[in-house]
């Protein structure tokens, strides 16, 4: 067991550390004002390689042995700075190039992983339906196998990125009457004909677009297809346990951002006399902020040391890293606003924001309930999670 960052991780972390503070933090309060998408700083990230770390070089990635363990160092500091922007990483990496390049034949591999893993596109994922949330398997999507191709059509909501994506993987049934083998994965070009998109207004992240799809008799060549037909239940669910990673880490990075601000506030607020942070009530948050936010990293690394190691299967580390963190973000956003009072409430300062989107992590990739759920069905010996 080795709990040191590779000198390049280091490195990695540093730069994006300095990204973040000169490229986000100062606009990121604004953006979210004006729910404008930074389009150009995603761009950015693209070129800068950070959603290339698990791919190999003749697709455009770093081949990094620790790629997965680099996204998660690389969204909590791009998360500190930007809940919304930190999306990418799933938009980008975990939900869509990854699940291509786990599934996806050759062909599909060179057409789109170099593209979405340097931000030239835009990518979303498509699993959630206006009646299938946490019942994933209720979706209703249909896509009918046609001559060479699929007619598919549906709707889709709280899609992140997609009113922005070139490209979505979507999850439809080619066979409703097979059940969850009648799922199927689908690479869809998001300009084709009969797609379109509605945003979305919610209460935080408003700088990362959230909308509904709707799919009409969208024709979709035979390659679109993503694995085998009936691959869908296990593409899908296989996605969700790396997309799952990247909320983890998000929630790492805006913790940290809540315990920054209010240490800050600690030593530079005076009252009765002496900096507030000389009071133990703060000091209590202040240590409950800190020890949870090492709890919740260090179950976010161990989930990602696992899937370098080839174990993209580990649900239930990674529904430990979610669950622990989604809880984190929370916390820590609320006792800093009990540290900040009428600074913290006031949309002034960052933490206003921060605590509108502390909730996403709560509801996300699967709700902390589902996590519980998880984690105590596998506990229980019930069903076991990691399969
Ligand atoms: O027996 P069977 O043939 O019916 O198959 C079952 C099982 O074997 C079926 O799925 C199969 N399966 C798998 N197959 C391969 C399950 N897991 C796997 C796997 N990893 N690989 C049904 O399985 P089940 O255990 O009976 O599942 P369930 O009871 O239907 O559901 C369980 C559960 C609630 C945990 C699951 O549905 C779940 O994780 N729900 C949460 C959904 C979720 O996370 N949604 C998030 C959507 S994406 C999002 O929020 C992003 C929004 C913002 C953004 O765009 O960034």
């Amino acid at each position: 067991m080795d709990f040191e960052l590779s000198e390049e991780l280091q490195a990695m972390r540093q730069s994006a550390r300095d990204f973040t503070e000169k490229e986000i933090v100062p606009h990121a309060d604004k953006w979210d004002e004006e729910h404008y998408f930074p389009i150009e700083v995603i761009r950015q990230m693209g070129e800068l390689g950070y959603f290339g770390t698990p791919f190999p070089e003749e697709l455009g990635g770093s081949a990094m042995e620790d790629g997965m363990l680099a996204q998660a160092v690389l969204c909590e500091e791009i998360g500190r700075g930007s809940s919304s922007v930190r999306v990418a990483f799933n938009t980008q990496c975990l939900g869509t190039a990854l699940s291509i390049w786990r599934h996806g034949n050759e062909e599909q591999k060179r057409k789109w992983i170099p593209d979405i893993i340097s931000a030239r596109k835009i990518g979303c994922f498509a699993i959630t339906e206006p009646n299938a949330g946490s019942d994933v398997l209720a979706l209703r999507a249909t896509a009918r196998p046609d001559g060479d191709g699929y007619v598919l059509n549906g709707s889709k909501i709280w899609i992140s990125f997609a009113s922005r994506a070139d490209v979505a993987i979507v999850y439809a049934y080619h066979d409703r009457s097979a059940g969850s083998k009648g799922l199927s994965a689908f690479v869809v070009d998001m300009h084709s004909d009969g797609v379109s998109t509605r945003d979305l207004d919610k209460l935080g992240t408003r700088s990362s677009p959230t909308s509904e799809i709707s799919f009409e008799d969208v024709r979709l060549p035979g390659d679109a297809l993503l694995g085998k037909l009936g691959d869908g239940v296990k593409i899908c669910f296989g996605s969700l346990n790396q997309t799952r990673l990247g909320c983890a880490s998000g929630g790492v990075g805006l913790a940290r951002a809540c315990l920054e601000a209010a240490v800050r506030y600690c030593n530079e607020r005076e009252q009765f006399g002496k900096p507030v942070g000389k009071f133990q009530m703060n000091q209590e948050l202040i240590g409950q902020m800190a020890a949870q936010i090492e709890a919740a990293r260090w179950l976010t690394y161990r989930a990602a040391w696992q899937k370098d190691r080839g174990q993209f299967g580990n649900t239930l580390e990674t529904s430990y890293a979610k669950y622990v963190a989604a809880e984190t973000a929370a916390f820590c956003a609320h006792q800093a606003m009990k540290i900040l009072g009428a600074y913290g409430y006031s949309t002034e300062y960052p933490l206003a924001r921060f605590f509108r989107d502390a909730v996403l992590y709560q509801i996300v990739e699967g709700t902390v309930n589902v996590q519980k759920m998880i984690i105590a069905l596998d506990q229980l010996g019930y069903r076991k999670a990691n399969r």
